[in-house]
């Protein structure tokens, strides 16, 4: 039996380089070992304020991203959370389980409350719990995401040991975070102190997958480093340069002391062009594929249909016992 895998990403701005190299590069890589779930964290997007039309467009628009970056839909389910009525029922049944407290912990709520102060709403604080019921509904062996989901995944695997101890051992499966070694956090173009993030407001911090290469190229010449000269890979002190090496690293396989070694006696100008270069190679067939899909609507919603049906039926099967288990009586 392969063991399962499930992953999402939140509809919100377009995805980035960062969510590329960090999530779906990953993904991609596991679709043939594992029996993987990909979705569109629509419902989860509710949770800070979005324009009805923006919403939907960028559902499909999603959609088209994830499989024009290799995604496919033949080997793995895809899906929009919003199809599956499932979560939202479990999310409930894990809400009632979550103490307060633990929610109160969650930094990335903490950050989202002070960015958007004026609708801080109940989903936002609560939304570690969706995000349980999107993993435990699938009873996921492994959840691929980057370094700042982990501690959500933590709340997860807590509520796993809450519901087993109150309802019985074996209805939900413990699930393991699954982070890269390398590329998990790549940081934001102009302050490299903060991760790239792709509802940043200000788009020099971020290159978007379906970006013109023109602003790619413009964006990475205009990525902050340091009035230093040396290319060393040096976190402490030279994190946008380290940055652009762990992007550079990434996307063409070579070590940061291959990389080193080929830029030494080189200024950071070099290193620029190169990286603005292979950046727009690697993305340019996938704005290519991505702009025929988006032509192709009728395609994009057999995909969300098929998706929505493989997956409703997994999730009823972990609904039911839930169900049975919390001593809901069961519909006749
Ligand atoms: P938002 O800005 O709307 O919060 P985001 O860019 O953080 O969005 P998510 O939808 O939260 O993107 O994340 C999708 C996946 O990409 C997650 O697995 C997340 O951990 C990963 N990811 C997001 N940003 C980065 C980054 N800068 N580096 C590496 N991985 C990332
Ligand atoms: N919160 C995630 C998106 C997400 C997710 C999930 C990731 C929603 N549900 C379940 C993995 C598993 C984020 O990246 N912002």
């Amino acid at each position: 039996m392969k063991k399962t895998i499930l992953s999402g990403s939140t509809v919100t701005g377009d995805l980035t380089l960062g969510n590329y190299i960090g999530a779906i590069n990953n993904w991609t890589k596991l679709q043939d070992e594992y029996d993987c779930l990909y979705f569109l964290a629509d419902l989860h997007a509710l949770t800070v304020q979005q324009d009805p039309k923006v919403l939907k467009e960028r559902t499909y628009s999603f959609l088209a991203q994830y499989v024009a970056l290799g995604l496919d839909p033949q080997k793995n389910i895809i899906f929009a959370q919003s199809h599956v009525h499932q979560h939202t029922e479990l999310s409930w049944i894990l809400t009632c389980l979550t103490p307060m407290g633990n929610l109160n912990r969650m930094t990335q709520f903490k950050e989202k409350s002070e960015k958007h102060s004026k609708n801080i709403n109940a989903g936002l604080f609560t939304y570690p719990t969706l995000m349980a019921a999107d993993i435990l509904l699938y009873q996921a062996d492994k959840v691929p995401v980057g370094e700042d989901q982990k501690q959500h995944i933590e709340l997860c695997r807590d509520l796993v040991t809450y519901f087993s101890n109150r309802y019985g051992e074996g209805i939900l499966k413990m699930p393991e975070p699954f982070i890269a070694k390398m590329g998990a956090r790549i940081m934001s173009l102009q302050d490299p102190s903060k991760k790239m993030s792709k509802s940043d407001e200000n788009e020099k911090n971020f290159i978007a997958v379906i970006e013109d290469a023109k602003k790619i190229e413009k964006k990475i010449k205009s990525a902050t480093t340091d009035s230093d000269t040396v290319i060393k890979y040096d976190l402490q002190n030279k994190p946008g340069l380290a940055n652009l090496l762990t992007i550079y690293s990434v996307l063409s396989g070579k070590s940061y002391e291959t990389l080193e070694k080929d830029y030494e006696g080189k200024m950071y100008g070099h290193l620029k062009v190169d990286l603005a270069n292979l950046v727009v190679e690697t993305l340019a067939p996938v704005k290519a594929k991505y702009d025929d899909l988006m032509k192709n609507r009728d395609y994009l919603d057999q995909l969300f249909k098929i998706g929505a049906d493989k997956a409703s039926q997994r999730a009823q099967v972990t609904l039911d016992k839930v169900y049975t288990a919390v001593g809901l009586v069961p519909r006749q």
